[in-house]
């Protein structure tokens, strides 16, 4: 051993001792070194004293005012990406009504859910949770729809500068909420769903049952906002749906809503569709003979891929002509914003009552861009 290598060893040994010798005879020192003082040093408090309990006056549950729940579920489809807004989104039901009623919850995602995602979810209710895995055969670009077809649309939609048109995700995606969501196994249990997304505000409280009212009322399809669907993302879907109507007549119901796809009797669509980031509705529909069919038809023509028909659409077209009129529901009572549109109720008593923070004054409802008027006509 030469005479450095010695030295150093022998400095080395006799911090270890100087160490251990004051460890065990001074609590200060134990204390200063203590992990949790580290942390301290860092800004890091892990421990901090608790808040004694007469502080906590004694309240009556807001839990669980009903007795009776419908055979529903929330549905959420989001990226582990997706979590901050996920969890806001929840908050924010949770808060204006789920507390309440205690619907319970399923995620869904192709991917599958991150410890961190369930982590960050499960504190926000009592309710039941279950995290899905959405299966391939549900979720990517099926093997009979043309690549080389799929990418020229694609690029033709970046081209035009349309929302998300060279994003093949974002096709899944509205192919999944067209056609496969209600078939997935944690949604077969259930009759009815409401579907949330990220980063979307509650704005009012909502202390009555939207289920219990669409069960008891014959209703199949609920909305808070309708509009105009961009052109260039459907370009052939209207004339499948015509060629449709014409092998199937019999699904086309008697007091359908036509008048409000088209201002032409069907010869043409008009473009307003129901914005489904907001949906209460009920699965037997989807899941029924017509729209079975319907999402089949159209599915096989591919222009989930070559254009980007949405989900949106696709649902709406099929509420409005397979269902009767009176079986939609324009839900005013559910202030709803998905970013950059809120509707606010048009009711004061329920703006006021229900304690709303949106302004009534900037609902999207009657904004030239909104398919509400023409709604109006259909029902009034
Ligand atoms: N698991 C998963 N969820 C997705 C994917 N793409 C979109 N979503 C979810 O599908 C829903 C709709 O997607 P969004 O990106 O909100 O689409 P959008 O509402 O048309 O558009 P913006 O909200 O304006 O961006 C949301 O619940 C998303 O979290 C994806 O690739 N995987
Ligand atoms: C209040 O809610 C808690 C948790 O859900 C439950 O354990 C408790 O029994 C409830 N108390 C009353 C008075 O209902
Ligand atoms: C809820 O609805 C689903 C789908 O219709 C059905 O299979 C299930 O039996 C229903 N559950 C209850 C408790 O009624
Ligand atoms: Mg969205």
């Amino acid at each position: 051993m030469n005479v450095t290598l010695r030295y150093i060893l022998t400095v080395f040994g006799a911090v270890i001792s100087i160490h251990y010798l004051l460890f065990f005879t001074h609590a200060e020192y134990r204390q200063a070194i203590s992990l949790d003082t580290l942390a301290r040093l860092r800004g890091v408090v892990d421990t901090v004293p608790p808040m004694p309990d007469r502080y906590y006056p004694s309240f009556q549950n807001a839990t669980l005012s009903t007795s009776y729940r419908a055979n529903a579920t929330f549905v959420i489809l989001a990226r582990n990406s997706d979590v901050q807004g996920t969890v806001q989104s929840v908050r924010e039901i949770e808060d204006r009504f789920n507390r309440r009623f205690r619907y319970p919850y399923v995620f869904l995602n192709e991917e599958e859910f991150t410890d961190e995602f369930k982590n960050r979810i499960s504190i926000l209710t009592s309710a039941k949770i279950e995290y899905g895995l959405i299966s391939k055969e549900h979720w990517y670009q099926p093997s009979f729809i043309d690549e080389n077809k799929a990418e020229e649309g694609r690029n033709y939609l970046i081209k035009e500068g349309v929302i998300y048109g060279g994003s093949v995700s974002y096709r899944n995606m509205c192919r999944f909420n067209s056609g496969f969501f209600f078939r997935h196994p944690l949604m077969e249990k259930y009759r009815w769903y409401w579907r949330i997304e990220p980063d979307v505000h509650f704005h009012c409280d909502i202390r009555f049952d939207p289920f219990a009212f669409m069960e008891e009322n014959n209703k199949v399809y609920a909305f808070t906002i309708a509009m105009y669907e961009f052109e260039k993302t459907i370009p052939s879907l209207w004339g499948h749906v015509k060629d449709f109507i014409k092998l199937y007549p019999e699904y086309l119901a008697k007091d359908n809503s036509m008048g409000f796809l088209s201002d032409s009797d069907g010869e043409t669509y008009n473009l307003c569709h129901f914005w489904s980031n907001f949906e209460i509705a009920d699965m037997s529909f989807w899941r029924g003979e017509a729209y079975t069919k319907f999402f089949e038809y159209l599915d096989q023509k591919g222009g989930f891929y070559y254009e980007r028909w949405g989900d949106a659409t696709i649902h709406s077209i099929a509420a409005a002509l397979f269902a009767p009129s009176n079986q939609i529901q324009f839900f005013d009572q559910i202030g709803y914003e998905h970013n950059p549109y809120t509707h606010c109720p048009r009711d004061e008593a329920t703006w006021r009552e229900e304690k709303c923070t949106c302004d009534p004054k900037r609902s999207f409802d009657y904004d030239g861009y909104s398919c509400m008027r023409k709604w109006d006509r259909i029902v009034g």
